[in-house]
């Protein structure tokens, strides 16, 4: 409760942080986009995201603070392409779309989970490419989402779970699941992203199965975004 409202008076007092990490060209090594990730700042450190953030969406907080970061991405240069991610709850709330408005011509993408897509999201979702913005489906192959989520939702790119990218060199089983991803991804004309690349190795594995994109800290860390 403590920490709640320790949350709620950082968002108030306009705190919280953005931390960008580059999604990479696999082979020439360039940042294609941006992922912004939320800090919250204590001294000496950070409060991890995986923390608050459960917590935030656990108790309804997300929404403003999902909020909080759209303001801030109104600010950031518009010479790069920036990943949003976005909470389901967010995604419902009915300031959301006005929100989002503000960003429309910015070259900004949303990542979603398949967590929010079974939560009746889809006519937002249809808004939002509408609306002129790319829509990322994030750690897919780790929740609960069949195939037919890549049918029913209008995503330009999916984001493979990490979990796969650690079984390169391990598990022959990942490198089945990635290899068919990637062609079912060519059919259905949607970009490929590998998550959680960590090692040469694992890059060198990822180039020789055809992905052309991927994120990890092999390529770059979390690091503040200046103008933030
Ligand atoms: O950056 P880090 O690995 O600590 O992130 C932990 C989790 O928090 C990840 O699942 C990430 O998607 C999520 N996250 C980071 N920033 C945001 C944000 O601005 N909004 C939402 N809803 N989730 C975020
Ligand atoms: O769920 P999402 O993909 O948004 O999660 C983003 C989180 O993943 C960030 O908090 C980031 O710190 C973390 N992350 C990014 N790259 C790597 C990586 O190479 N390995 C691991 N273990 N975590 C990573
Ligand atoms: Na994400």
């Amino acid at each position: 409760v403590e920490v709640l409202a320790a949350l709620e008076e950082a968002l108030r007092e306009g705190r919280l942080v953005l931390f960008g990490q580059p999604i990479v060209d696999l082979s020439t090594l360039e940042a294609v986009a941006t992922e912004v990730l939320v800090r919250w700042p204590r001294e000496g450190g950070f409060w991890p995201a995986g923390v608050f953030i459960p917590l935030a969406e656990e108790t309804g907080l997300i929404r403003e603070l999902d909020l909080y970061v759209l303001r801030l991405v109104e600010t950031l240069p518009e010479n790069s392409l920036w990943h949003v991610n976005l909470s389901p709850q967010t995604l419902r709330d009915p300031r959301f779309l006005e929100a989002a408005s503000r960003l429309r011509g910015k070259g900004v993408r949303f990542e979603i989970t398949e967590y929010a897509l079974a939560q009746g999201v889809e006519e937002v979702l249809q808004e939002l490419v509408e609306m002129g913005f790319g829509l990322v489906l994030d750690d897919f192959g780790q929740g609960y989402a069949s195939l037919n989520t890549l049918i029913q939702h209008p995503f330009c790119m999916v984001k493979m779970d990490r979990g796969f990218t650690a079984g390169l060199g391990e598990n022959p089983k990942s490198h089945a699941v990635l290899r068919a991803s990637l062609s079912l991804a060519r059919e259905l004309g949607l970009e490929l992203v590998a998550e959680g690349v960590e090692t040469q190795a694992q890059r060198a594995w990822l180039l020789r199965l055809g992905y052309r994109f991927a994120q990890g800290y092999l390529f770059g860390t979390p690091q503040p975004i200046s103008g933030s």
